[in-house]
This record gives C-alpha cells, structure tokens and sequence, in this order.
C-alpha cells in the first residue's frame, strides 16, 4: 500500500470555517481550441464513444469560428476552431497546438463566482454576461488559471437548450455505442519550475480550494527524472485539480517535455471515471485508442502487495488487467484502477487517464513508478528524453 498520508483535515477546515464563497456544482464542459473541429470531434465520438449534442458556425450565424459540442453521461467536451486568418484563436493554436482552452465550472451563482475570485485577484478573462434565447437564459463569468487557460463559471438554472445560446441542437446519423466514460474524476495542470506553489496558494486564496494531496520528487522519480504535484480540491470534493511541476533530474522530465511543446503551462491530463474499466479500456483500444506499453511484470507480481489490505476485495481478473496494462493501486480507503493514453495530439501534451475508483481517493501513487517508466519509453522514441 502506498504510504501516503491522505491530508483529510483540509477539508474539515473549510466546513469548520465560514461557508464556501466559490460552491461549485461540478464540472461544466472543457473547451478544447484545435485546428479542425469537425475532425476532432469525428475522433472523440469514434475512438471514445462521445455522442453529438450542438453546433455553431457559420450555419448558425458565427462568421470566425465553428464549435461541435459532444457528451457522454455527465462529460461534455466542446472543439472550437478559428475559421479565419484574423480570428485570435489562431494565436492559441499556434503556440500550443490543440489544447484545452476552458475548464468550466456549473455554480449557482456566476456573478457571485466572479466577484469572490476577482476581489481575491483572478485575472478577467470574461466580464459576467448573459445570453439568452428561446431556451432561457445562460450566465457565464471567465477567470484565467495557470498559463493561458481559463476558468469559466457558467449559471444555467434558467436553460433547457442544448447546450448555450447561440447553439443549436447536433441531430448526427453517425452514433457510435459510448465506451462507458462517467464523469471528469481530475484535471491535472503542468506549470513551471518552481511555480507549482504558486499556483496552490492561487487556488487557496481565490478560489478556495485545500490541498488535498502532496507527492515530492522524493515520491515521484524514475531513475532518470522527477517531479511534484499537489492535489487542489474543492470543498465538497467534487472538483480536483493536481498541480504538476518538473524537478530536478538526470534526463529531461515529461513536464519539462510538455512545457517545451505546449508552449508553457497548460492542462496535462484529463481523468475521467468509469466503472467498468475492462470493457471501457478493451473498447476504446478496439476503436483506436493508443495506450502507453505496459507494466513489466514485476509490477504485476507486487499487485498484492500493493492492494494490501483491500486484497480481499478485489474483484477483478487480474490476468485480464494486466493483458490490458491496466494499473493497480490502493490507499487507507479501498483500491483503484488506472491507464494513460498516450497524448491524443503530435505535440506530447494532452493525454487522458481513465480511472475506476474502487473506495480510493488517491492518485495511484504506488504506480507513478511504473507510469513515469512507461512514459519514459516514450520519450525515449521521441529523443526528447
Ligand atoms: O493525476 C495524478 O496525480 C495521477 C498520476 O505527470 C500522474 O494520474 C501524476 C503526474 C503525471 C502523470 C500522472
Ligand atoms: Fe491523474
């Protein structure tokens, strides 16, 4: 079992304190810019079993870009693309190539969210706005994060429209089956050196998260590399957002890797839960999806080990998760289940985790070994390790 300390009274600090001043909901689309929306979100309903849900472009009135919405059971996942020269999407797509632009957030209130973060001193990205139309009406308010990355609090309590004004409904005869992805369990940013504190205390002070979680490059190395992270949550859980930042090590960290090719810092991966991961997993490889190799076998042969005390409860054909290279870890609280694709773009940036959670609140600390080994490998291939 990992020997990492779960740091639960942070939580218990923000319910001891004054109530919540940024209560979120959950999480409300991500926004991706790319350069071909109408291909990108072909791969996502192929390869990962999204299904359409709105559109806007030119069709609909937009003159500068087109926007393709998708869902499965609670993701929503929306490309955008520039569709002229002078549109300032370019200037993102040029400098981090596809990328996750907007990490939006559902609240009550986005007036109230964009005062209480403003005043504790987020940057503006948007000004509270409405829009409006014969669905009802949508509020949103903008605030950047780390890098050139945004924060969008969107108040939806008076819509039933697709999506957002503007949108209209995406009817496709092209349906593939979902591969069963639930939820956006963690989204995890990559920032600078020495920024990674930087960007807790931002999280602490204007948006009132706690850290949930610490893992040092005492915890987190290879033979060759290194880094930290520190798991940001919010008061009810339901949002978490881990903080990567390189450290110092004999070869060139996969951080450092991706701060090269993304331009600066930006978001890594996205986590999304299922609960069944041998289906999700096996569909997913079946539509294309490109996982990272596989642990060796030693990994697989300390799997007991590492489950420890929820030995018992494991209720999976471990042949068959390591025939597939999923990942095994466990915590004080119960086990979990992990693989990493490897990045979905040509630059290695933006990868996906998917994640079955089986009682654990961690990250799989006892595989970050095996992980940062498998991506290792990867960039090996790369020459940029
Ligand atoms: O989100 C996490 O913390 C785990 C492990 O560069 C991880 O998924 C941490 C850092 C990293 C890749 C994965
Ligand atoms: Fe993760």
């Amino acid at each position: 079992m990992s020997d990492i300390k779960n740091v639960e009274y942070g939580l218990e600090k923000i319910f001891e304190g004054a109530q919540d001043f940024l209560p979120l909901l959950g999480t409300d689309y991500v926004e991706f810019i790319v350069g071909n929306a109408k291909q990108a979100a072909h791969y996502y309903k192929t390869a990962f079993g999204f299904q359409s849900v709105a559109y806007a472009g030119l069709e609909t009135g937009l003159r500068d870009r087109a926007s393709y919405v998708l869902k499965q059971d609670k993701i929503r996942f929306v490309f955008t693309t520039p569709l002229t020269a002078d549109s300032p999407l370019n200037d993102h797509l040029v400098k981090h190539g596809d990328a996750v632009k907007i990490v939006a957030l559902w609240v009550e209130d986005a007036r109230k969210s964009f005062e209480e973060t403003t005043k504790r001193g987020a940057k503006v990205f948007m000004e509270p706005t409405v829009e409006t139309d014969e669905f009802g009406e949508v509020v949103r308010a903008g605030i950047y994060t780390y890098g050139e990355t945004v924060h969008m609090f969107v108040e939806r309590k008076n819509y039933n429209g697709a999506f957002l004004p503007g949108y209209r409904e995406w009817k496709s005869d092209y349906n593939p089956a979902p591969t069963g992805l639930k939820y956006v369990d963690h989204m995890v940013g990559n920032v600078g050196w020495n920024e990674m504190n930087t960007w807790v205390k931002w999280y602490e002070d204007v948006m009132g998260f706690v850290n949930f979680l610490s893992f040092d490059d005492k915890q987190i190395n290879t033979e060759y590399s290194a880094l930290m992270s520190k798991v940001m949550s919010n008061g009810n859980g339901r949002i978490k957002f881990p903080i990567n930042e390189p450290a110092e090590g004999m070869k060139k960290s996969q951080i450092e890797e991706y701060l090269d090719f993304y331009g600066g810092p930006g978001v890594q991966h996205i986590a999304i839960a299922t609960d069944d991961i041998i289906k999700t997993v096996s569909d997913l490889k079946a539509r294309g999806v490109e996982f990272l190799s596989q642990p060796p076998q030693a990994y697989y042969d300390a799997v007991p080990e590492r489950l420890g005390a929820h030995r018992g409860a494991f209720k999976e054909d471990i042949l068959e998760i390591q025939k597939l290279g999923i990942m095994v870890d466990a915590d004080e609280e119960g086990y979990l289940l992990q693989i990493f694709t490897k990045p979905v773009e040509d630059r290695p940036t933006l990868f996906y985790e998917i994640i079955q959670r089986m009682g654990a609140r961690g990250f799989g600390a006892g595989n970050f070994k095996a992980l940062f080994e498998s991506i290792e490998r990867e960039q090996a291939l790369r020459g940029t390790l």
